[in-house]
């Protein structure tokens, strides 16, 4: 299911055909509500039309947006003005971590970003797969559907970051469904609905970009397992809160440059915030 607009599902068949679909009552009531990326079998009504007689269990389904089946995430960020946030950017890729969901960075509007400020990036490269992409100069752009298998992945990031932009441009304005973007209150294009698009293999998700998260409730363990380069830290003890307590290996770690000073300063603030109960 590639659509959901006024409650009618819009179905992509095998052979790439699109039917507008109804709901059968009893998947209705064994699913509750369908979602994009629901892979689901479906009868032809009329040219066009259909009717969706089963969905199948989801795999790896997401809340916000509200994508099922979802494969991987592209997380698109941007050092161009108005730049994007950094703690932001942490807060999205702990939360494809504990999803165990694989994050591919985007770092967007590269036309606009000199080489000397790059760097500021290196935390998240080291971390993360890191391409530098822009749709006004064309740079990174063929690299994306390399990295990107089969599978459906979402694009995520703040608005105004550039995700439907990098979504016409990857996969053609003739694959974007009209009626996906409206108009924004100061006249920009802000994408209020989650749409699939055939893309490689497999499918690219536009969604709306939202500029708050908040982390769900975790435990210290989780959360240190929403920083991939934590997990190798060997501390004295095996619960370590990584506060640089004595045996920590937290601050070794920074020193040989494994763990960045602003990801760990993120961390600080995260484990206020989400793990309940910690001074
Ligand atoms: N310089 C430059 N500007 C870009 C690039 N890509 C997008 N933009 C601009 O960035 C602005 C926002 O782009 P969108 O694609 O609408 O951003 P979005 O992430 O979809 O935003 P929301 O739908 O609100 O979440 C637009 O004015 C684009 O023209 C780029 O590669 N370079
Ligand atoms: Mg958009
Ligand atoms: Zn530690």
């Amino acid at each position: 299911m590639v659509r959901l607009e006024a409650n009618r599902p819009t179905v992509r068949t095998d052979e790439g055909q699109e039917l507008l679909c109804h709901l059968a009552g009893k998947v209705r009531l064994a699913v509750g509500r369908i979602r994009v990326g629901d892979r689901v079998e479906c009868r032809l009504t009329d040219p066009g039309q259909g009717v969706v007689l089963a969905v199948e269990t989801r795999g790896l389904t997401l809340e916000r947006p509200p994508v099922a089946n979802v494969g991987g995430l592209v997380v698109v960020f941007t050092l161009a003005e108005p730049a994007g946030s950094f703690e932001l950017l942490d807060r999205r890729l702990i939360l494809a971590e504990l999803y165990g969901l694989k994050a591919l960075l985007l770092a967007h509007k590269a036309d606009r970003v000199a080489s000397e400020e790059r760097a500021r990036l290196d935390p998240w490269a080291r971390v993360y797969p890191l391409i530098w992409t822009s749709v006004k100069s064309g740079e990174g752009m063929a690299e994306v559907p390399r990295r990107l298998g089969a599978g459906i992945h979402v694009l995520t990031g703040e608005s105004g970051a550039g995700k439907s932009s990098l979504l016409a441009a990857l996969v053609g304005s003739a694959g974007l469904a009209t009626g996906v973007l409206t108009r924004g209150q100061r006249g920009r294009q802000t994408t209020r609905t989650v749409s699939l698009h055939p893309f490689g293999e497999g499918y690219l998700s536009d969604t709306p970009g939202f500029s708050r998260l908040h982390l769900p409730p975790m435990t210290a363990e989780e959360l240190g397992w929403g920083f991939p380069e934590f997990r190798d830290l060997r501390c004295r003890f095996r619960d370590c809160l990584h506060r640089e307590e004595p045996g920590c290996a937290l601050p070794a770690a920074r020193d040989a440059g494994v763990v960045s000073p602003i990801r760990y300063r993120h961390y600080r603030v995260f484990l206020e915030e989400a793990v309940p109960g910690r001074p």
